[in-house]
C-alpha cells in the first residue's frame, strides 16, 4: 500500500476586514510571493502547503475568502472543522483594527471551541503611515492569550514564523489532548516562504 503523503491535515483560515491583506499573506505563506494586482476577484477556496514540523508531514489546507467578509457573510461551512485561525488586521487601518472584536464574535459563534488562533497586524512594511501602534495589537493578545506578529506579505516580514508558529500550537495541543486530527476531502497542489519586523 502506498505510504500516505502527509501524517496530519490541518484546516486553517484567515479572516479579518477586507483590505488587510489576507490574500497577500496566503500567497506569500504558500508560493513565496507578492503581487499587487491578483487578488479579491480570484474565487479561491483554499491552498495547500505541505510542511515538515518534528517529523512529521502536515498538510496545510488554508482557506481564505474571496471578498464575502465584505459583506459580512462568512458561515459555519468556513469555519468547520478549522483547528487554527488568523486574525488579521491592518496597522496602518484603525476600522479593521476596531473590527477585531466582530471577528472575535464570530469565530466565538462558528469556530469550534478548541480552535487554536492569533492576531496578526499586517502591514508592518508601513511604518509611515502606521495608526496601531505595536503595543495596542500586543495587549488584545495579551488579553486572549494568544500569540501576536506584525507582518507584511510585501517585505516577507514575520509571514512564514506566524504559520509555523500557530501550527506548532495546534501541534501541541493535539498531542496534548490526543484529538483525532481532522481529515476533510484534499484537492492538490503543493509549494514554499523569515524575518522579524520588530522583535515582539
Ligand atoms: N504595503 C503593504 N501592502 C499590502 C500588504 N499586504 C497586502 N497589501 C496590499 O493591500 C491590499 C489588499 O490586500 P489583499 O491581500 O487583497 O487583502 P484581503 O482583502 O484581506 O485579502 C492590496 O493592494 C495589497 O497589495 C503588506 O504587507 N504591505
Ligand atoms: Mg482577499
Amino acid at each position: 500500500m502506498a505510504r500516505k503523503p502527509y501524517d496530519l491535515l490541518f484546516k486553517l483560515l484567515l479572516v479579518g476586514n477586507s483590505g488587510v491583506g489576507k490574500t497577500s499573506l496566503l500567497f506569500r505563506f504558500t508560493e513565496d510571493v507578492f503581487t499587487t494586482t491578483f487578488i479579491s476577484t480570484i474565487g479561491i477556496d483554499f491552498k495547500i502547503k505541505t510542511i515538515e514540523l518534528h517529523g512529521k508531514k502536515i498538510k496545510l489546507q488554508i482557506w481564505d475568502t474571496a471578498g464575502q467578509e465584505r459583506f459580512h457573510t462568512i458561515t459555519t461551512s468556513y469555519y468547520r472543522g478549522a483547528v487554527g485561525i488568523l486574525l488579521v488586521y491592518d496597522i496602518t487601518n484603525g476600522d479593521s483594527f476596531n473590527s477585531i472584536s466582530m471577528w472575535l464574535r464570530n469565530i466565538d459563534q462558528h469556530a469550534g471551541n478548541d480552535v487554536e488562533w492569533m492576531l496578526l497586524g499586517n502591514k508592518c512594511d508601513m511604518e509611515s503611515k502606521r495608526i496601531i501602534p505595536t503595543s495596542q495589537g500586543k495587549q488584545v493578545a495579551e488579553q486572549h492569550g494568544i500569540r501576536f506578529y506584525e507582518t507584511s506579505a510585501r517585505a516577507n516580514i514575520n509571514v512564514e514564523k506566524a504559520f509555523l508558529n500557530l501550527v506548532e500550537d495546534i501541534l501541541d495541543k493535539v498531542g496534548r489532548e490526543r484529538l483525532p486530527p481532522f481529515i476533510p476531502p484534499v484537492k492538490n497542489n503543493d509549494s514554499h516562504g523569515l524575518k522579524t519586523c520588530k522583535a515582539l
